[in-house]
């Protein structure tokens, strides 16, 4: 039953931490049947409901709640019928005294969960009023680490969190903190970089479905769910309940970094989990589900605030491309041939996708400007274009990776994003990069994001967070996805034009 013993490092992702058979005590769970018989309550029942765990197995939920309450859960019902719905219900008086809970309820297997949660604070600010106004402030921003900071900013206020930061996910899974907010108006992470394994894929995943966490106290030991598994012999699926109680291995982790309460918020772009809001206090932290729902609707509005930013370069790019297109056919009609011309408006073509070197290959010559590849090396380089990248725009920000020749002058050339540019193949427009000046800070070594424990039975999370720079060679700045957007149209411009002028070549010759 000790899920967690067999797990270490080399199979983290495979904890099931949807599974683990407890829930944290600030709140308690039942699971009933279709017919709302229990079949499972938390160990915590009595201090919550005032029901004996024991005595609540086997009786209708109606037999444990007052009726409006029930009735109330009942008429609301239809929400959970998509399977991945669940019901938030504030304020519900479930006891004779009046006493009022924030209650969830949702489906999982064969059961229904219902999580109660009490209310203890009836003069608590109102999350919610402060949802807009926040999100009107992070309008105003201009750029990505402006927005992540203004939000962060946000959160922490409506939050209470004695830190708040923007956790963005990269390419490979490793994660970067973009923004981070303090009450002590230091700055601890920001910047670093964090490996993948901070987060394991099956986190990841879950945290997909279910967008926030709230981990309120590292010491709370918990309450068990019982009987601990059903007919089944399965322990109940808790992926969507929010008073899981989150992996031992996680609370280690947490420990090892000195937080004591935990929240992070999902950030969803395009349907994927872009970044999270990770939020640490240096004691416990309750925040009821009322106010973390407030949260939730925040951190939505800031994933849709990102697209819509995301939107307006994109349309900016859209629109430098006509500018692109409308110069090149100006230079084409003066009769000028296609690789005088590109290489006139070169310079407008680099303020839509940046870049230190050009090169263009056509009909077996070689252009080039700027700081890049000499005319040897994009030679050797054209043959492993015309084997691998097709018809359709390619980059990379490591061409040593993939071209080993590149290493060689990877001080040069260090990124390149190649636009095949007619009908027959080897004719290109080729931009590079050089590589990246930096060094990249990671919080502790990411080579060891975990050491022995106490114990020596299993690995735990790594102890220092210390920053531990890597050198960076041979990799440039990335491509955008609006870079790559815009190198596509250039592409069908490209084309257009050639078309046009052998078309117009062909004329010629009748
Ligand atoms: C979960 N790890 C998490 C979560 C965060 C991080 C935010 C979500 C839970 C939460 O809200 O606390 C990591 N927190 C960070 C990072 C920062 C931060 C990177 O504030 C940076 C500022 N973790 C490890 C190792 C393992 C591991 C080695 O370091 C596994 C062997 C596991 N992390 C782990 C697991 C979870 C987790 C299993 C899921 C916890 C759960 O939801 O049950």
């Amino acid at each position: 039953s000790d899920a967690q013993v067999s797990v270490d490092l080399t199979n983290c992702d495979r904890e099931p931490i949807h599974k683990l058979g407890r829930v944290q005590s600030y709140g308690a769970l039942l699971a009933v049947s279709s017919d709302w018989i229990v079949q499972h309550a938390s160990e915590n029942l009595e201090g919550i409901l005032g029901v004996h765990w024991d005595d609540a197995l086997g009786r209708p939920l109606s037999e444990l709640i007052v009726s409006d309450g029930f009735d109330r859960i009942r008429r609301n019902l239809r929400i959970i019928e998509n399977p991945e719905g669940v019901l938030r219900l504030f304020g519900v008086a479930l006891q004779a005294n009046g006493r009022a809970f924030d209650v969830s309820v949702h489906g999982s297997g064969q059961h229904m969960i219902l999580e109660f949660e009490p209310k203890f604070d009836k003069t608590c600010r109102d999350v919610l009023a402060e949802v807009y106004p926040q999100i009107a402030l992070l309008r105003r921003d201009r750029d990505l680490p402006e927005m992540a900071q203004g939000a962060a900013r946000g959160l922490q206020q409506l939050s209470g969190f004695d830190s708040v930061m923007v956790y963005q996910f990269q390419s490979d899974g490793a994660g970067k903190v973009v923004a981070e907010e303090r009450a002590d108006g230091r700055s601890q992470y920001h910047g670093l970089m964090f490996p993948a394994s901070d987060i394991p894929a099956q986190a990841r995943a879950l945290y997909k479905r279910s967008l926030l966490r709230l981990i309120s106290d590292v010491n709370d030991p918990g309450s068990p769910i019982l009987p601990e598994t059903g007919l089944d012999g399965q322990l109940i699926d808790l992926s969507l309940a929010v008073t899981r109680a989150v992996s031992p291995i996680h609370i280690e982790y947490l420990r090892n970094m000195g937080v004591q309460a935990s929240m992070s918020v999902s950030i969803i772009k395009d349907g994927e989990l872009w970044g999270l809001f990770a939020c640490h206090h240096h004691s416990p932290r309750y925040i009821d589900y009322e106010q973390r729902t407030a949260i939730e609707m925040f951190a939505h509005m800031f994933s849709y605030e990102l697209s819509r930013f995301e939107d307006g370069l994109r349309k900016r790019a859209e629109a430098d491309a006509s500018r692109l297109q409308t110069m090149l056919m100006g230079h084409m009609a003066d009769g000028r041939p296609m690789s005088e011309s590109l290489l006139a408006v070169s310079k407008e073509i680099k303020s839509v996708i940046s870049h230190d070197g050009l090169v263009l290959f056509e009909n077996d010559a070689f252009h080039a400007t700027g700081h890049g590849f000499s005319e040897e090396e994009f030679r050797l380089l054209g043959r492993f274009l015309d084997r691998s990248i097709g018809s359709s725009v390619f980059h990379t920000d490591e061409l040593g990776k993939l071209h080993p020749p590149a290493r060689d002058y990877e001080n040069r050339v260090a990124g390149m994003l190649a636009i095949p540019i007619s009908k027959r193949p080897r004719d290109y427009l080729v931009l590079t990069r050089g590589p990246q000046k930096d060094t990249v800070s990671w919080a502790g070594d990411p080579a060891k994001p975990a050491t022995m424990g106490p114990n020596g039975v299993r690995l735990t999370p790594r102890k220092s967070f210390d920053v531990w720079r890597q050198t960076v060679t041979g990799k440039s700045l990335p491509w955008k996805p609006v870079e790559s957007h815009a190198a596509e149209r250039l592409r069908t411009i490209l084309l257009e034009v050639f078309l046009k002028v052998t078309d117009a070549a062909n004329l010629e010759r009748k």
